[in-house]
């Protein structure tokens, strides 16, 4: 099935960072697409540096819950410590959309219940998939179209 994955991170050495989750998930999944890398203002948050994020899609069979350790094991081995929702982060990866699931389970919402409104996803996402729906807002391109 294929994934998006989004990845962020403003503190340390983000684009290494990125880097290195990239590679983490080449090594774990079989990765299609991967977009530029995109210098972003945070959104939300306590005052923070700026974020460089970008978006991969990538093909797993894992199901999804095991998919979403692969990724907090990632995020885990390149130092990421939980303090603050929204705060300052060395890398997140989030399962944005998988296959076709729908999932409202508290530990994994799908489609990614804020993707729509978020340039910081669709922007990327777009790059490297311009026809994509995300299922729960329709064609991304539309999204981006209407995105400040
Ligand atoms: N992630 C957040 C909150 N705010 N802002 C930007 N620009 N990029 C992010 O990845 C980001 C954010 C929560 O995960
Ligand atoms: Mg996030
Ligand atoms: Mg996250």
């Amino acid at each position: 099935m294929k994934a998006v994955v989004a990845l962020g991170a403003n503190i340390g050495n983000p684009s290494e960072q990125m880097n290195l989750a990239i590679a983490m998930l080449k090594e774990a999944t079989e990765v299609i697409a991967i977009s530029s890398f995109y210098t972003t203002k945070p959104v939300g948050g306590p005052e923070q540096p700026d974020y460089i994020n970008a978006v991969c899609i990538l093909e797993s069979e894992l199901p999804a819950l095991d998919l979403l350790s692969l990724l907090q094991g990632i995020e885990k081995s390149l130092g990421r410590e939980r303090i603050e929702r929204w705060g300052p982060r060395t890398i997140d990866l989030d399962l944005i959309q998988y296959g076709s699931l729908l999932s409202k389970a508290e530990e994994l919402e799908l489609p990614h219940p804020r993707a729509h409104e978020r340039r910081f996803v669709i922007e990327p996402w777009h790059e490297i998939e311009p026809d994509a729906v995300l299922l729960t807002h329709g064609k991304i391109s539309e999204l981006l179209a209407q995105l400040p």
